[in-house]
C-alpha cells in the first residue's frame, strides 16, 4: 500500500501524537452522518434501553456503526482509515466506537486527564497500541467541551507525574482540539488527554472510532452484532472482516 501520510503528517504525528484533518468529511458525508445520528437519537429516545447512557456530563450511544450505513462506513473512511492503518500497521482492528453528545453547560467534564492505554508489559512510550479518531459533527471551539491534549505526552516516560488540575483547561502545556463540523482528528491513545467542560450553549456531537491491533480484544459491550458480521462476510472484503474482529487473533494482516 502506498504511504497514506504526507511527510508533514508523519512528523507532526510522531512529535505531537495527534493529527487534525480539516474537511475530512465532504459536505454530503457530513450531512448524511448528521441525518443518521439524529435518527439514532430519535430511536434512542423511543427505546431508552439501547446500549449507552445519559448523564449530566455526557450522553453516549454505543456502537453507532449498528445504526446507519454512513456511520458504519466511516470506520473505513477513505481519508482517515489509511492514516490509521499506516500508524497501527496491517493488523489494524476496531476496539470500540461511540456517538458522544456533550450537553451544554456540563457541571464537570466526563473525562478528566488520562491515557487510554496502560497494558501491562508494554513500554508505551515506544508503542502505538491504539489510535482514536474523532469526527466532529458540530463546530467545536475552546469552550464547547472538546478534547484537550498534551502534545508529545505519548513519549513521556512511564510514571511521569502530571499535575492535578481543578478544571481540565488548567493543564499546563495542553492544546485544545477544535474545528468546524467535518473536521477529524486522531491521536495515539497514549497521549495524555481530557475533555474540557462544555461551557457553551450548544451540545457537542462527535463520532468516535477507536482502533488497535487485531489480537487485542474488542472493548466489552462494543462487539459487532451478528448482522454486521454477516454483512462483512458477504462482502468478502478483508478490511471489513478484519476491522470488525473476524478471524484468528494472530497472523491476520491486510495486504493491499
Ligand atoms: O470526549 C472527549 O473529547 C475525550 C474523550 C476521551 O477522553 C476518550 O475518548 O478517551
Amino acid at each position: 500500500m502506498p504511504n497514506a501520510m504526507t511527510d508533514a503528517q508523519r512528523i507532526a504525528f510522531e512529535s505531537n501524537g495527534f493529527l487534525t484533518i480539516e474537511n475530512a468529511l465532504s459536505a454530503d458525508e457530513l450531512a448524511q452522518l448528521q441525518t443518521e445520528t439524529a435518527a439514532a437519537e430519535a430511536l434512542w429516545e423511543k427505546n431508552p434501553d439501547l446500549p449507552g447512557y445519559k448523564k449530566d456530563s455526557l450522553w453516549e450511544l454505543r456502537s453507532p456503526i449498528e445504526y446507519g450505513e454512513a456511520m458504519r462506513d466511516a470506520l473505513w473512511h477513505p481519508k482517515i482509515f489509511p492514516l490509521v492503518r499506516e500508524i497501527i500497521g496491517n493488523d489494524v482492528s476496531m476496539i470500540d466506537n461511540s456517538y458522544y453528545i456533550t450537553p451544554p453547560h456540563t457541571p464537570h467534564t466526563h473525562a478528566d486527564w488520562h491515557h487510554d492505554v496502560g497494558l501491562t508489559g508494554v513500554y508505551h512510550p515506544l508503542s502505538v497500541m491504539m489510535v482514536k479518531v474523532f469526527f466532529l459533527l458540530t463546530d467545536v471551539n475552546a469552550d464547547s467541551g472538546g478534547t484537550a491534549m498534551v502534545p508529545g505526552s505519548h513519549r513521556f516516560p512511564m510514571g511521569f507525574e502530571f499535575p492535578k488540575v481543578a478544571r481540565p483547561k488548567d493543564m499546563p502545556g495542553a492544546v485544545q482540539m477544535s474545528g468546524k463540523a467535518g473536521t477529524a482528528y486522531l491521536f495515539n491513545g497514549r497521549v495524555y488527554h481530557a475533555a474540557v467542560n462544555n461551557d457553551s450553549d450548544s451540545p457537542r456531537r462527535v463520532l468516535i472510532y477507536n482502533y488497535g491491533h487485531h489480537w487485542m480484544k474488542i472493548w466489552p459491550g462494543y462487539e459487532p452484532s451478528q448482522k454486521l458480521l454477516d454483512w462483512a462476510e458477504r462482502s468478502d472484503d478483508p478490511a471489513r472482516m478484519q476491522v470488525l474482529g473476524m478471524g484468528p487473533a494472530y497472523a491476520v494482516s491486510l495486504r493491499d
